[in-house]
């Protein structure tokens, strides 16, 4: 045994408990633990089954995944070495009966299919997540799995990564029963129903495996699904391959096989940018002038000001955590339209069966609207979510600071506008932050969380904690122009409608990124978002571009001719009532007109340069967000990206696609770009001080924390 797994007696049944805390991974010395509690068992004859839980608030979330960058990193040999200890668990002479709380994941889930027997809390959740950190279960799980709930269960499982809840396993066999009071009283006393009875494997357990004939269709149609779903991913069919050869080997054989596509997997660079999005995530909530036992605001009812599609679904998110809003408008037409809009789309998620009837009944009734400040006096936090000009800002805010209690956090869905700015119009500039949700505010998980130059450290910790109880991933980031996202995705788009301008069409543009993984391309982003908007931005702030900077035509010219994207059935693409995209004939015949009038010549671009300009453009911009400290560290722009912009998580988020390309070609091919395109590609002084030292984004750490100018 290790300091990590004790067991004690209850009785005649022992109770074996892993104590490995956060989440009870299976760092090293936790199966070696189990499987020496369990020896010592065999030799106890007062003993006759053993039950298996964890400590704290989970069973087992999956094994360590730190001990997979030490490998993939070198500093470590060998392998992760958990299976050879799952069947030590299975050759117990003594039934074993796993008791899960919390989650089961991953090598979890791999421990608790190697038991005799699986009970668990009605709440608890079993997975097999390793997808989204880009291998597949490589303990056993694809070929107990399988054993245990058949071949299309264990491909859903193994593809998505989803979790399913203990009472829907139970159904299709993963456990075998579920307890609804006291789980560990529950789990002894059916250890001892079943103690003394035969004993059966898992491994040996194949009436679930199907038939070669009956298997090929379902293992057909899995890899084009995948193909589809999980486009450039590997992880995803090697699942389904390893899942195949539990259908047409032994176990033995299998476990080979699928150890040989784990590893294979978590060497690749998928898999490594997947867990640096994994760490990253967590990462952003360490802020190093915040620390952790900084005291919170207490949040128990938020208002939000403006009844738009922003507004509409910040009201939706606060709504799903609980939280009482208030929404108001000055003009009640626009409150009734917010309110249809928020009722149908919970209409929507009762449809895909996200929530039912009585779900959202409650959600609604947390909604009220108003249209003056009355009910402002009393809450803890205001999200204004008006129309994006400074003017109707600064006059909202001075409304704000007139009606608001003291000690009420005073947020500003603003997505470019300056946070000190509109906090100077208050009297108290330390109650003022920027919440930038994404749209739609009920769907995407990012919220940049924009700290302002006076902005209080509890009022920070406040929202980086509100941020996760609203199911977000909240990134702090420093007050510039655009903030980081925004601020990055300038150049992207703009370097988009240059290619256009040289030569590429715009469909070309678009397919080069979604083949190389952003979940839509840039122009397909301009249209859905409206082209006006990059429109007005662009002219507001001309003033502040490099002189001798190139400028895009193409956009606004759409826009002056009225094809302002979705929203007018057209833009860059045609669209039909349903919104959905098809090339426009009239746009090659426009686009060469405008270009010829400019003197650009034309020529062929290939998809490697569309990616390359895209992407560096993006790189280069969030290397100079880090070296002017607007964002904390690497990761936290990668997460971002990742979480908001539709950039795949395989490819780890810009800077850490930089680092895998090697940062000096990136600057190289940046440097031509300079050459050949002028000012707007300068290089990012910190992009060159890393090309030649040699260093890279991911471990690259500011001297001086600074946050915000
Ligand atoms: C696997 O099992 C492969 C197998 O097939 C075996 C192959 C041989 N390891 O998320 P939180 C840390 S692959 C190490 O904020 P929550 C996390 O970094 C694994 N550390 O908590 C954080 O640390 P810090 C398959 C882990 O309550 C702290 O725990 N399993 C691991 O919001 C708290 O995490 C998964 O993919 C780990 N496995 O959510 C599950 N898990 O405080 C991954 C967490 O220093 N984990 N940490 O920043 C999760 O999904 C969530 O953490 C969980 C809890 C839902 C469990």
């Amino acid at each position: 045994m290790t300091d990590l797994v004790r067991w004690t007696k209850e009785q005649d049944i022992a109770v074996i408990t892993i104590d490995n805390p956060p989440v009870n991974a299976l760092s090293p010395g936790v199966p070696e633990g189990i499987v020496a509690a369990l020896e010592q068992i065999q030799n106890d004859g007062s003993v006759k089954a053993a039950v298996l839980v964890g400590a704290g608030k989970t069973f087992i979330a999956g094994a360590d995944i730190r001990e997979f960058v030490k490998l993939t990193s070198g500093q470590q040999q060998g392998d992760i070495g958990i299976l050879p200890h799952l069947l030590k668990i299975e050759d117990s002479a003594k039934p074993v009966i796993v008791a899960i709380h919390g989650n089961a994941l991953g090598g979890g889930l791999e421990v608790a299919q190697a038991c005799h027997y699986r009970v668990a809390a009605a709440d608890a959740q079993l997975g097999q997540p390793e997808v989204n950190l880009g291998i597949i279960p490589g303990a056993g799980g694809t070929q107990r799995l399988p054993r245990l709930v058949g071949i299309e269960r264990a491909i859903e499982m193994c593809t998505t990564g989803k979790p399913v809840k203990a009472i829907e396993a139970a159904q299709f066999g993963l456990i075998d029963r579920v307890i609804e009071a006291d789980l560990l009283t529950g789990a002894v006393a059916f250890a001892r129903q079943v103690a003394g009875k035969p004993i059966r494997k898992t491994r040996e357990r194949n009436d679930k495996l199907g038939s070669a004939d009956s298997n090929a269709p379902v293992f057909a149609a899995a890899r084009e699904s995948a193909r589809q779903k999980y486009r450039g991913m590997i992880c995803q069919l090697a699942a389904i391959d390893a899942i195949e050869a539990a259908t047409k080997l032994s176990f033995e054989q299998g476990c080979t096989e699928e150890a040989r596509l784990f590893y294979r997997c978590l060497y690749s660079d998928q898999s490594k940018a997947q867990i640096h999005v994994f760490f990253a995530e967590r990462e952003v909530s360490k802020i190093p002038d915040i620390p952790k036992d900084t005291a919170v605001m207490p949040v128990h009812s938020v208002a939000i000001v403006g009844a738009g599609t922003m507004g509409g679904g910040i009201a939706m998110v606060c709504a799903n955590a609980g939280l009482p809003v208030v929404v108001k408008d000055t003009d009640p037409a626009a409150l009734d339209r917010g309110i249809a809009t928020i009722e149908k789309n919970y209409q929507m998620s009762v449809k895909r069966g996200r929530f039912t009837q009585e779900q959202v009944d409650e959600r609604m009734r947390r909604i009220r609207t108003a249209v003056d400040y009355d009910d402002f006096a009393n809450v803890d936090m205001v999200i204004e979510a008006v129309f994006e000009t400074m003017p109707l800002k600064k006059q909202v805010f001075a409304e704000l600071d007139r009606v608001c209690k003291r000690g009420a956090i005073l947020a500003s869905n603003t997505s470019t506008l300056n946070i000190d700015e509109i906090a100077a119009t208050t009297s108290r500039p330390e109650a003022v932050i920027g919440l930038h949700f994404f749209s739609p505010a009920n769907v995407m998980r990012l919220l940049e969380i924009v700290r302002g130059r006076r902005t209080a450290k509890e009022v920070i910790a406040t929202c980086m904690q509100l941020a996760r109880r609203l199911g977000k991933v909240g990134v702090l980031v420093g007050n510039c122009r655009g903030f980081v996202g925004n601020r990055m995705f300038l150049p992207y788009i703009r370097e988009a409608q240059f290619l256009v301008e040289e030569g590429a069409a715009p469909e070309a543009v678009d397919r080069a990124l979604v083949d190389w993984g952003m979940a839509m391309g840039p122009l397909a982003v301009g249209d859905l978002g409206g082209l006006d908007v990059a429109y007005r931005i662009r002219k507001e702030y001309r003033h502040l571009e490099k002189p001798g900077a190139r400028q895009p035509f193409l956009e606004d010219r759409l826009v002056e001719k009225g094809r302002l994207g979705q929203k007018t059935g057209a833009g860059w693409y045609r669209y039909d009532a349903e919104r959905r995209a098809s090339s426009d004939p009239e746009i090659p015949a426009m686009v060469e007109g405008w270009v010829r009038e400019s003197g650009i010549r034309q020529r062929p671009i290939a998809a490697e340069e569309i990616v390359e300009r895209e992407i560096y453009s993006l790189v280069n911009e969030g290397a100079r967000i880090l070296e002017e400290g607007y964002a904390l560290r690497a990761g936290d722009i990668d997460t971002i990206y990742v979480n908001g912009y539709g950039f795949p998580a395989y490819r780890g988020g810009p800077m850490w696609y930089a680092d895998t390309v090697g940062v000096k070609q990136v600057y190289e091919r940046v440097c031509e770009f300079h050459q050949r395109h002028g000012v707007l590609w300068e290089p990012a002084r910190l992009l060159k001080e890393l090309a030649e030292s040699g260093g890279t984004f991911a471990h690259f750490q500011r001297v001086a924390a600074q946050a915000s100018d």
